[in-house]
């Protein structure tokens, strides 16, 4: 079982897709284990996009991500690192396959609504930064039984 952070970035709350992107997650058969709606600070920004510091982009990152609201949520799953990625789509929306989010509704890198864990590692990193402990609820959704062994 894997765990992975995922946030509704700003474009998406900004365009009204907070649900739609957790329908996808719901739909594959994911389960939801901690949420919350928020403002990020440059400290949080900073820290959650540390391995970006120094890039071209890394300044117009951090003022978008800290210029409204997003839903973060930890996600969790068989492979749900991968499942995330595929469901999520390539960096770039133009890149992306048909059917994922980022191919459905962006068409840039920065602007590409979703953030999701790339590795079982970084996904702890992340969740630890994001949430405390007791903010992730152990449940089973009574489906799983019917949607993986
Ligand atoms: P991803 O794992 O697909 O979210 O993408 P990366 O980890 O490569 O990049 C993290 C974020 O940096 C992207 F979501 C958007 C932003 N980015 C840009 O703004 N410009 C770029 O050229 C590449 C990434």
């Amino acid at each position: 079982m894997e765990r992975s952070l995922v946030l509704v970035k700003p474009d998406g709350v900004q365009r009204g897709l907070i649900g739609k992107i957790i329908t996808r997650f719901e739909d594959r058969g994911l389960r939801l284990i901690a949420a919350k709606f928020l403002l990020v600070s440059p400290e949080l920004a900073s820290a959650h996009y540390a391995v970006h510091a120094g890039k071209s982009f890394y300044d117009a990152l951090i003022q978008f991500i800290t210029a409204s609201p997003v839903m973060a949520m930890v996600w969790e799953g068989p492979d749900a690192i991968a499942a995330i990625r595929q469901t999520v789509g390539k960096t770039r929306g133009t890149e992306a396959d048909p059917g994922t989010i980022r191919h459905d509704y962006a068409l840039q890198a920065r602007y590409n609504l979703v953030h999701a864990s790339d590795s079982p590692e970084n996904a702890a990193a992340e969740i630890a930064l994001w949430f405390k402990p007791e903010e992730l609820v152990a449940w089973q959704r009574d489906t799983e039984k019917w949607t993986y062994e």
